[in-house]
């Protein structure tokens, strides 16, 4: 899945024009089923560099060998929006059994519906997984999205320097500091700052990563161990949104408005369910 790969450094500027800014998109398939995709903002100068991490990641993914890769770079003409990465913290949880229920009760004393959980539980558990997210109505669980094969692709994010690594020490501090948690934390970073966004749960589709997260304002990037079984192909991501809501600003916001990190929030080390939800920010 890894949805926005943090390649090399990135834009440390905020306030920097963003002339010399540009997006890579990049999608693996095989026999045109989508096997990974990451996006990231970058300056020009590191784009060679960039390219060539990709591309070896594209030869040595764990979930096969693409026979295409697609990349795409544009440039980028607006500034991005500046926010801070959401607070980490990791939930105890023993089994896929566990993190349904954490996932449930998170989501629900965030506002969700039975129903809109499990029609986001239905879809990620399915053995084909998703190409994009799914966006998901809080209360009548209805999906949103134009396209349901495509989904949705949160791009166009990326991280400032200095908070990159203000954010891989506090994560090393953890034993944690990794491009898997990285780039899933500044995804859902910006995903949250969506205002019409209230959660996202995401299961990785990776068969070796076995790690999921809820994020959302509220609770902050909180990181479900053994959401899935080693091995199991499952996956994808639910964005759910506030009921009544265009879904058009919303896809608009997560495909397309540019949005830095260029702020690191504190991580915190493992929790349990009860601290998270009745002391969310401690
Ligand atoms: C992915 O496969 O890209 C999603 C990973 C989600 C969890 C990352 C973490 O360990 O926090």
């Amino acid at each position: 899945m890894r949805a926005s790969k943090l390649v090399g450094s990135q834009q440390s500027a905020v306030n920097r024009t963003v002339n010399n800014q540009k997006t890579i998109d990049y999608r693996l398939s095989t026999d045109e089923i989508h096997i990974s995709g990451a996006e990231g903002l970058y300056e020009s100068s590191e784009i060679l560099k960039v390219l060539k991490e990709y591309a070896l990641r594209a030869l040595s993914h764990t979930r096969g060998k693409p026979d295409k890769v697609v990349i795409t770079i544009e440039n980028i003409k607006q500034k991005p929006r500046v926010i801070a990465s959401l607070p980490v913290t990791t939930i105890e949880c023993s089994s896929p059994k566990e993190a349904k229920r954490i996932v449930s009760q998170m989501l629900t004393d965030s506002g969700i519906s039975k129903k809109a959980i499990n029609r986001a539980f239905a879809l990620l558990i399915r053995k084909k997984t998703m190409r994009g997210a799914a966006i998901i109505a809080a209360e009548k669980g209805n999906r949103l999205e134009p396209d349901r094969l495509r989904g949705i692709r949160a791009s166009r994010l990326g991280i400032d320097k200095a908070a990159l690594r203000m954010m891989s020490s506090r994560l090393s501090a953890l034993g944690i500091n990794t491009d898997t948690v990285k780039e899933a934390i500044i995804l859902a970073s910006k995903v949250a700052s969506c205002p019409h966004i209230v959660a996202e749960l995401c299961i990785s589709d990776d068969p070796d990563y076995t790690t999921g997260y809820v994020a959302s304002k509220r609770f902050g990037y909180v990181r479900i161990p053994r959401i899935k079984h080693m091995g199991s192909r499952i996956g994808g991501r639910a964005f759910f949104v506030k009921e009544g809501v265009s879904v058009k600003p919303i896809i608009d916001y997560l495909e397309k408005t540019p949005v830095i990190i260029g702020k690191s929030a504190p991580c915190r080390g493992i929790m349990s369910l009860d601290e998270i939800i009745h002391d969310p920010h401690r």
